[in-house]
């Protein structure tokens, strides 16, 4: 049996590793723990399993944009919310093509495309299949996140080669329901339960900073953690407040709070990249190292995420040399 984190001083050597049966009262012990001694439980873990100075790096791209009927109260893509998006049907694969190709060459290992669907049709998935095999002959790893996924579908996209899929459970079981209407967090489960039955990589986090207690985001780690395997990514988004949705004006989150978020994830799923993900924008270069110190090791680059600005790819750049930190290669 593995011993408690609570059993375990702070400067012992590591936490145990890859359970999937976290009570919240040990994940709360981590995560509440003085911010030096939960930093330093976090590098341990971090430098066990990675090489702390190299980060993963994925490229976005939004194939289809606009007019979701999901109700997802921060997204700017939903149909319910008047943010002043334009539409874009299902882009052709010269123009993706061409994307992924400017992404490998600025250094990205992953081609992530996302769709604003619920969940695809057949024929979607067979268009988007083609996509998926022109980014891969280019040499790079590919991720999806299309919406909800069937068995057959997600069993059509491991056969045609797909890497990873992304399904996000955003938020503890409790708060999502406050986010979210028209799908059920049981509904992201079987997703995510389909993409693993087909022997494809998952990836799946969720969106800090969209007023949800802490209570809620120990929630959420607890939820990825105690799946049946630790998803292989974990995407930490930080909300990012675009103008016509709810949760526009919902009030600034303590930083300190996400980056305990990152250092509690990165203790409980040791060998998953954890991604820095959405939100960048809005940190300082002094936040997104503290991330990085916490056990992030994968982000979003590139000058857009789907819809929404992401750090520049030279500020980027910048920071990663400042800091020296290394882009990871794709794995052989
Ligand atoms: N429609 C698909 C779905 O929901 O699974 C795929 C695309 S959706 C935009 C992918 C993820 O982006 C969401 O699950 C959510 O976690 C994240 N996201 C969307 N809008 C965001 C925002 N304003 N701030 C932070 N993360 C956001
Ligand atoms: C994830 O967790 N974050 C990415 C990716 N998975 C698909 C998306 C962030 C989207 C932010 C809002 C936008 O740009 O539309
Ligand atoms: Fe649609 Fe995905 Fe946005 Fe929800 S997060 S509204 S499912 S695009």
């Amino acid at each position: 049996m593995s011993a408690s984190i609570e059993s375990l001083p702070a400067s012992s050597s590591v936490a145990p590793s890859f359970r999937h049966d976290w009570t919240l009262d040990e994940i709360e012990a981590i995560y509440q723990q003085p911010f030096n001694d939960l930093l330093w439980q976090a590098q341990q873990v971090h430098r066990q399993h990675f090489d702390a100075n190299a980060v993963q790096v994925s490229t976005l791209l939004s194939i289809k944009t606009g007019a979701c009927p999901e109700d997802c109260k921060y997204c700017p893509q939903s149909v319910h919310y008047n943010t002043g998006l334009e539409r874009e049907k299902l882009l052709d694969k010269q123009v993706v093509l061409d994307a992924a190709r400017a992404a490998k060459q600025a250094g990205a290992s992953r081609f992530c495309m996302g769709a604003a669907w619920r969940q695809p049709t057949d024929r979607n998935i067979d268009k988007v299949i083609d996509l998926v095999q022109a980014v891969r002959d280019e040499g790079m790893e590919t991720c999806l996140t299309l919406g909800m996924l069937t068995e057959s579908q997600a069993h059509k996209l491991k056969e045609a080669g797909l890497d990873y899929y992304n399904h996000n459970l955003d938020s503890s079981p409790e708060y999502y329901k406050e986010i979210i209407t028209t799908r059920t967090y049981q509904e992201r489960l079987d997703t995510l339960k389909n993409v693993r039955d087909a022997g494809m990589k998952t990836c799946t986090g969720g969106i800090i900073g969209m007023g949800e207690k802490r209570a809620d985001r120990l929630g959420l780690l607890q939820q990825l953690a105690n799946l049946p395997e630790h998803p292989q990514s974990v995407p930490i988004n930080m909300l990012v407040r675009v103008q016509g949705t709810p949760l526009q004006d919902t009030d600034e989150l303590d930083p300190l709070e996400f980056v305990r978020t990152i250092a509690t994830a990165r203790i409980m799923m040791p060998k998953s990249m954890v991604r820095l993900s959405a939100g960048r924008t809005s940190m300082s270069d002094e936040m997104q190292a503290m991330c990085f110190l916490a056990g992030a090791n994968s982000i979003f680059y590139g000058d857009k995420l789907l819809t929404t600005d992401n750090p520049e790819a030279n500020a980027d750049r910048k920071l990663f040399d400042r800091l020296g930190i290394r882009a990871m290669e794709k794995p052989q």
